[in-house]
């Protein structure tokens, strides 16, 4: 016998555990209806942030994952944005990156939209995130296991295209392309647990965890756009766990 770690014995769920995080999701998902249906012109971030604190306690799930983020315009280029009296204006991208959880088990996702038609700009940006996604989980649905590689499959991507935007510079090298954070985490009964999408990541996902993939592009005086769906990884590839739709034409909601 051979000793294990705990949080490599927490990364797998139960099916018990699962159904609590997929019911979490759930009701994500209808907040986020809910608050895309709520827009206006003119309603600033706080305002909407609130609605979706008073529309997770109306659905039963009042012990949130995270605070949620909302970012209008500009602000959605930091990923650390805390809503303020931004107001939404005609042509802002919008992104939310909210959750619940339901018997201490955590969800997560991110969705970005453009409030009114979108310039050439805002959907190459959200065409690109979208592609790296898809390659990295493309990846997955393969059966490559090796966090860093998985990570490096959408950041390669990214980089390649966005390295010599004056917008997107920063320090490091991995975070050239605007994408300054890691690919995705685990998630669990808390938002961020083992393992990590990560460059120098070490870690092999093993079958059972349920992964986020959240690429996102952030480009400084312009905005941003991340997409961040959970994935349940399995024995030979993968279960997305996220239903919103996220094509183009899904995006623009006015
Ligand atoms: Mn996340």
């Amino acid at each position: 016998m051979k000793t294990t770690l705990v949080h490599e014995v927490r990364a797998v769920k139960s099916k018990k555990e699962l159904a609590n995080l997929i019911k979490a999701q759930r009701i994500s998902e209808k907040v986020l209806r809910y608050i895309v249906a709520e827009l206006y012109t003119g309603i600033t971030e706080i305002k909407i942030v609130n609605k979706i604190k008073k529309s997770f306690i109306k659905y039963g799930a009042p012990i949130l994952s995270f605070p949620p983020i909302v970012a209008f315009g500009k602000n959605s280029a930091n990923i650390h944005h805390e809503p303020n009296k931004t107001k939404l204006k005609v042509g802002d991208t919008v992104m939310f990156d909210i959750g619940t959880s339901v018997n201490h088990y955590c969800s997560d996702m991110t969705r970005t939209y453009f409030w009114g038609k979108p310039n050439s700009r805002q959907k190459k940006v959200y065409l690109d995130v979208l592609k790296a996604q898809e390659l990295a989980v493309r990846k997955l649905e393969k059966g490559e296991r090796r966090a860093w590689i998985i990570d490096k499959t959408a950041r390669d991507f990214i980089v390649k295209k966005y390295k010599n935007n004056p917008a997107s510079r920063r320090r490091s090298n991995a975070s050239r392309g605007g994408f300054s954070h890691g690919l995705g985490h685990g998630v669990g009964t808390v938002i961020h647990e083992w393992p990590n999408f990560k460059p120098k990541s070490p870690d092999i996902i093993p079958a059972g965890c349920v992964m986020t993939v959240e690429p996102g592009i952030y480009l400084k005086g312009f905005g941003g756009v991340r997409i961040e769906d959970m994935y349940l990884i399995t024995k030979k590839g993968v279960q997305c766990l996220t239903k919103p739709p996220k094509s183009l034409k899904d995006a623009i909601l006015k």
